[in-house]
């Protein structure tokens, strides 16, 4: 990792060169107008942030430093001939905007696994969490508790240089993503097994995904796999969605990564963002329930009118930006369809992508995106090995968002972004300002 330090050292400056030409030469250009109804609306569309390590395209979805997911599941260095990408060979990828080779992966498997340290007050201190504490609120104040080892915050006391603040931000930055697994671990057998120790490395070589399917309990290669696989299609969707933002905007006041994390977190927890999956995995289910195993295509369509009939949405269809079936969607069902394919509940979202993107503009014109997004299938893929603790699907989220955000904020420093403070108006003020154009 030592190697992947020094290549952000040649990286950088060439980077920050090409912001302060960007600033200089054109700082005072207008880019885009902004609409009223932007201000209001969350500032939709509205272009307000730089962010590197990744960017989504309406009709292919996400780019990870510009390569496609369809890319990456090509040429992406993996642990399995053909199979899952390697998460640690995305972080370098995230970070570096290339891929590691054979070496270069190792050493970042090796180098994860020896900063995974979890202090014993830690462990002690998330055993102690009431079980009926939501998950991710567990698992948030669990990286909090972790924050007393952020070298950035002792760095940052001792006096450090501005230019300086990057290096010291690298080891927190590769120390969250590695503890990451362990406190959500261990969060797990808090709530599901009473507090139980997590179980013994009987392998060391374990990769992070392999190792955190361990640490839940499970130990197929299926299942390994699965996780590589959802930990490198969870990593980052560009800068503006919640956890993103909320992380980068924490980070801009020099809170370290830990505090920074904590914070993305938090927003992730949220019903419309983080916790969409564990709403879709229970439609699902309610049509099982309604029609058995033998359901057929009538059945789903009869199933969507009464969603829509209860004045609720089909989760898992429609996006606030993309205008296709979302990639991610589509390499889960593949996987489904590959290691499992008589599945019924794999069938079952299956049947749904075939039938649903045709009738929901029949009953619902005004929809933007009829197609399946991320959340449409990750949930049946991980009950098919009985992981239907629903609450904590989006732990493992939180897990594969720490390598994106992290990723991030480290090039938020090394590139010098400010501390983040947008004006606001009053809705007077809109409306005056508004009357006035
Ligand atoms: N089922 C029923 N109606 C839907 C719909 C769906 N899946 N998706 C959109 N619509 C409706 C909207 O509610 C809206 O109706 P309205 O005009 O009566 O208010 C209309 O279609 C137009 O909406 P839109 O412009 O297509 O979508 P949006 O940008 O406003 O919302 C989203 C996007 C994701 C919130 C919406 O598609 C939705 O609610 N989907 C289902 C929930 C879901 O899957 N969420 C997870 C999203 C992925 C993620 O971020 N994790």
């Amino acid at each position: 990792i030592h190697k992947l330090k020094g290549k952000l050292a040649e990286m950088i400056p060439v980077v920050q060169g090409r912001l302060n030409t960007l600033k200089k030469e054109h700082g005072d250009k207008v880019l885009e107008t902004v609409k009223v109804n932007q201000v209001i609306g969350g500032m939709r569309g509205m272009t307000g942030l730089v962010y590197e390590t990744s960017k989504l395209s309406a009709t292919e979805g996400i780019r990870y430093r510009g390569h496609s997911l369809d890319e990456i599941m090509k040429m992406a260095p993996s642990f399995v001939e053909g199979g899952s990408p390697a998460p640690e060979g995305i972080l370098w990828l995230l970070l570096s905007g290339e891929y590691p080779n054979k070496q270069e992966l190792d050493d970042v498997v090796i180098d994860l696994k020896e900063r995974s340290y979890i202090p014993e007050e830690t462990i002690e201190l998330i055993r102690s969490f009431p079980k009926n504490m939501h998950p991710m609120t567990q698992f948030s104040m669990g990286m909090l508790a972790c924050q007393s080892m952020s070298t950035f915050a002792q760095h940052y006391r001792a006096g450090i240089a501005k230019n300086k603040y990057w290096e010291a931000m690298f080891d927190d930055c590769i120390n969250v993503v590695a503890k990451s697994s362990k406190v959500a671990a261990l969060v797990f057998n808090n709530i599901y097994h009473d507090g139980k120790h997590l179980p013994e490395f009987f392998d060391d070589k374990l990769d992070f995904g392999a190792k955190y399917a361990h640490m839940l309990g499970y130990d197929s290669e299926d299942m390994y796999e699965l996780m590589r696989l959802y930990l490198v299609l969870h990593m980052d969707h560009e800068g503006g969605n919640v956890s993103a933002h909320a992380n980068r905007l924490v980070g801009s006041a020099l809170s370290d990564p830990y505090l920074s994390f904590s914070a993305s977190l938090n927003g992730l927890a949220g019903p419309l963002h983080g916790l969409a999956n564990q709403e879709c995995l229970r439609w699902y289910l309610e049509i099982l329930d309604k029609y058995g195993k033998h359901w057929n295509k009538d059945d789903i369509v009869e199933h969507v009118h009464h969603t829509f009939d209860s004045g609720r949405v089909v989760p898992g269809y429609g996006h606030a930006v993309l205008r296709k079936t979302d990639p991610r969607f589509t390499h889960q069902l593949e996987f489904g369809l590959t290691h499992f394919p008589t599945d019924n509940l794999i069938q079952l979202v299956n049947a749904c992508y075939e039938v649903i993107p045709e009738l929901l503009p029949k009953i619902k014109p005004s929809i933007a995106n009829p197609y399946p997004n991320v959340d449409a299938c990750s949930g049946a893929l991980l009950m098919h090995f009985g992981l239907n603790q629903f609450d904590y699907y989006t732990v493992l989220f939180g897990v594969s968002r720490a390598f994106g955000v992290m990723s991030s904020l480290l090039w938020d420093r090394a590139l010098g972004l400010p501390i983040e403070r947008p004006g606001s108006v009053t809705v007077e003020g809109l409306l005056e300002k508004a009357k006035n154009l």
